[in-house]
């Protein structure tokens, strides 16, 4: 008998696979397409058990998706720009493509291993040519549909990178998400993509998401942060010019107080009187240093000064001063605000601090003293009180009445702000795609023309990390002619934001190798929308919306025919390892790394304190990470594979454990033993069974069988409960150990439903049996079993006979007893006979629902 060898089969099978073409991608289209995808990785060095995991789960759905007559585009890239490349460039004097490129051929190996089953014909990696040429041309498309555009802005400055953050990239404590730096703020013209205009349809088309959890949902309307209000506008005293504030509560426009701007708000100047010039400015100056999130934490005192200039609120026609304070936002929404203190909670905090008027105009209830001083602001609906003709109406009515007040006097108008900006993708970087622009001093901003594409990244380039961004400093490829009038110009040095090259990846697959276009569009919509989408839950935000604006804009330049790209998205758990730390130690000194701890009494191996034992997510600085080349190395891919899918519900995090992959691997083991035992049975080349008639132990196993097709088709179907399919494999591998029916053709059924069932989980091991059954063709070419409905019927029951309420024995009979047939099976049988003769049956209970009859016997 052979031993279970996975090392070996392994390796064999990916080879012939390859070498056969059983993971490309059908081209004939009578079948109904599923598109499985993962989110491509960043090709960092080596792959982790995150990725093992994601890229898991997404072949076995892909793989169940074959088996069950779809065909099935599985494809695999890497999103290879970004700035570990040139931070590895600058560390270890190399180039950042060789660097990127060893790593990619490092992953594509681990990759390989792993038994995935990628169509690597459609292979993309963002940092080549060919494929940042249409970034580029997207993003001219994006250019030409005034998409893109270029403007001064406050921009979050990474002092460590030297380079701008977008918003998303600064986290709460306004630390680069990189370096980790503190992160200030600069002045720069730079390029951004009119996301806004897509805000209220993005917001909209989450209604069309039924397959995406609700909360990454929930996250992306939080992001855009759809607000309703009003615009108003507050004349300033002594100047022809007016302050636009936007406000969500214009029913308390008569409790304006004071308006404040923002520091950098262009009228802070003009409003500034010349004896608070000097202080107006220092405030400026000291501001301009932190970020927005800083600005504007909640424990964060609110800092501001008067300006000494005066505006008029129009509806009182009472004078106000201006103020300017550091929370309010110069980038959100007009960039100065209306202050209502006795109904902002902010406001309330700052008047009082400013020793600012505080005015009430809404109450609970009319009974209310409107005159005694608040202790709080009531941010509640009430009644509109101190408001003239508003008087007595319901503040939340009272809101579009103001406003239609407003519109009629022309004081303001009805607004719709979203929290969402544009999105801002210049980086002064070099290894990101070229943004394709000459900038000509007679005719500005310059498409450089398609036929110009790609405007490629020059090599020789030298990689020091500070300043500018190197392409800079290369006279020779910044210095081109005007493509339009031919002047000498200059070429923009800025590249983009790799969100950007991966907002459009998942079209390319379907067409990855074409030279002419984008991508065929009738191949792209015949592929799109992705069916399964499968990744982390740290892209819930950025990369999706970033995926579904491209999506939109493509689609208004008709070159889609859909509105959404994720069809469903499914968010895969952490993998967390076992952590050790030392309470006592602090920072990164704190985390010990597994292997120097005796896991059965876990100390400092140089303290020799007891250490806090948890799990917690993988990572480098934890010490905590399980390699997996070493697990497949151990036990191959296909028992990592499903500890990964039994070990937890995919969306859940998951806690690697030695000894459950050890169990997996066991598992293995014994349907190699059985399939093998089987194979070389004499059993396996019976056809029929006797007299066509099905024994007790064949009904039963036929049942254990059928039930694990539907368990497991109707665990895969949806919800994909990968967890609980590889549990129903279980059992029915148990029901085939112990199976009394071994030589019979129902065994040679469940053995090859075993196999069958369990070949998108185990995809080599499931592979080898199958051919070691005699069959030719791959396994990953078959169909998936189908239930036999009548299989499923139980057919007999086992009646219980009780005398006296004692239990005597058990016997079959017919399922579709009724109480009187079973009265009368438990009296003929022989249980029945023996207990009964010589009795008197005073009564007899019949218990349908617990299949048991009791005879009451005298
Ligand atoms: C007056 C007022 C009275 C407000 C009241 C609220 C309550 P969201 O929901 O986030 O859209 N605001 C407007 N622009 C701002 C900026 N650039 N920086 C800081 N704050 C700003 O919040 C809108 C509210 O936030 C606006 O409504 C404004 O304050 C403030 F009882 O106007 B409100
Ligand atoms: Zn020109």
């Amino acid at each position: 008998e052979t031993r279970y060898n996975p090392i070996e089969i392994e390796e064999k099978w990916q080879k012939t696979w390859g070498e056969q073409g059983v993971d490309t991608t059908p081209t004939q289209t009578d079948k109904p397409k599923f598109y499985a995808l993962s989110m491509f990785p960043y090709p960092s060095g080596n792959l982790h058990m995150g990725h093992v995991r994601n890229y898991t789960i997404t072949d076995a759905i892909a793989r169940v998706h074959r088996m069950q007559g779809y065909r099935v585009l599985h494809p695999m890239g890497w999103d290879a720009f970004g700035l570990p490349a040139e931070n590895a460039a600058i560390k270890n004097n190399t180039h950042p493509a060789k660097w990127t490129y060893a790593n990619i051929a490092q992953m594509k190996s681990e990759l390989k291993r792993l038994g995935l089953s990628y169509d690597w014909d459609c292979e993309v990696a963002t940092c080549s040519p060919d494929y940042y040429k249409w970034t580029q041309w997207i993003f001219l498309q994006m250019f030409q549909a005034g998409l893109a555009y270029q403007r001064e802005a406050a921009v979050n400055w990474d002092p460590v990178d030297q380079t701008v953050l977008a918003n998303e990239q600064v986290d709460s404590e306004g630390r680069s998400w990189r370096s980790g730096a503190k992160v200030e703020r600069k002045l720069l013209k730079q390029w951004f993509l009119k996301i806004t205009d897509y805000a209220e349809q993005l917001l909209n088309d989450l209604d069309k998401l039924s397959g995406w959890p609700e909360r990454v949902k929930l996250m992306q309307a939080n992001w855009i942060g759809k607000s309703t209000g009003a615009y108003l506008e507050f004349p300033i005293v002594g100047l022809d010019e007016k302050i636009g504030v936007f406000t969500t509560r214009p029913d308390t426009v008569y409790g304006v107080t004071y308006v404040v701007l923002a520091p950098e708000h262009p009228l802070t100047p003009k409003v500034t009187a010349s004896d608070q010039k000097a202080v107006v400015e220092a405030f400026i100056a000291e501001v301009s240093g932190e970020s927005e999130l800083e600005r504007t934490a909640d424990d964060k005192p609110k800092r501001g000064i008067p300006t000494g200039g005066k505006a008029i609120n129009p509806f009182t026609g009472e004078e106000i001063p201006i103020w300017i304070a550091d929370y309010v936002l110069y980038e959100y929404g007009t960039g100065a605000v209306m202050g209502v203190p006795a109904h902002d909670t902010r406001d309330f905090e700052f008047a009082t601090k400013n020793q600012l008027p505080i005015k009430r105009v809404i109450v609970r209830d009319d009974a209310d003293n409107t005159n005694a001083p608040i202790k709080e602001a009531y941010t509640d609906p009430g009644v509109m009180v101190n408001s003239e003709e508003f008087n007595g109406m319901i503040s939340t009515e009272g809101k579009q009445a103001v406003i239609d007040y407003a519109e009629k006097n022309k004081l303001g108008k009805a607004r719709i702000q979203y929290r969402l900006r544009d999105w801002l993708i210049s980086r002064q970087r070099y290894w990101g795609a070229p943004i394709p622009i000459i900038h000509c001093p007679n005719c500005g901003a310059v498409p450089v023309p398609d036929a110009d594409l790609p405007v490629t990244l020059p090599e020789d380039v030298e990689f020091t990390g500070k300043g500018a961004s190197p392409l800079a400093r290369l006279e020779d490829w910044v210095n081109v002619p005007c493509p339009s009038c031919g002047t000498p110009a200059k070429r923009e040095t800025d590249t983009m934001d790799t969100f950007i090259d991966s907002s459009w990846y998942f079209l390319r697959y379907p067409d990855a190798r074409n030279e002419g276009q984008v991508f065929d569009p009738a191949k792209t919509n015949d592929w799109m929308p992705v069916d399964q989408y499968v990744g982390g839950i740290e892209h819930a935000i950025l990369h999706l919306l970033y995926s579904r604006f491209f999506t939109k804009v493509l689609r208004d330049r008709n070159l889609l025919t859909f509105d959404e790209p994720f069809q469903r998205l499914l968010t895969q758990g952490m993998v967390q390892g076992l952590t050790y730390e030392n309470p006592n130690k602090s920072g990164k000194d704190k985390y010990i790394p597994n292997a120097l701890v005796n896991p059965n009494d876990p100390r400092d191996p140089e303290t020799g304190e007891p250490l806090k034992v948890s799990y917690q997510t993988m990572s480098k600085s934890k010490y905590n990470g399980v390699a997996p080349q070493e697990v497949i190395n151990k036990y191959g891919a296909d028992t990592a594979r499903m500890f990964i899918l039994f070990k937890a519900p995919p969306e859940k995090d998951l806690e690697w454990d030695d000894a459950d992959a050890e169990g997996q691997f066991r598992f293995l083991n014994r349907v190699w033993r059985l399939v093998t035992d089987f194979a070389n049975s004499p059993a396996s080349a019976k056809k029929t069974t006797k007299n066509g008639q099905l024994s007790k132990p064949e009904k039963d196993l036929r049942r254990a069988t059928h039930t694990a097709i539907k368990e497991i088709t109707d665990d895969l179907e949806g919800d994909y409960q990968l967890n609980t399919a590889v549990s129903e494999l279980m059992k029915l591998s148990n029901a085939l150990t112990d199976a009394e029916c071994k030589d019979s053709p129902v065994y040679a059924e469940g053995i090859q439903t075993l196999i069958l069932l369990m070949a998108p989980f185990a995809p080599h091991i499931t592979e080898e049996l199958w051919q070691l059954l005699g069959n030719r063709q791959s396994i990953h070419q078959q169909n998936w079993p189908q239930v036999d409905e009548k299989a499923l019927v139980v057919d007999e029951i086992t009646l219980v006979i009780q005398i006296l309420g004692k239990t005597r024995g058990t016997i079959i009979i017919p399922a579709d007893a009724d109480r009187e047939a079973m009265e009368k099976y438990a009296r003929e049988s022989e249980i029945g006979q023996r207990y009964l003769e010589g009795k008197t049956v005073r009564k007899v209970i019949v218990v349908p629902d617990r299949n048991l009859v009791n005879f009451v016997v005298s």
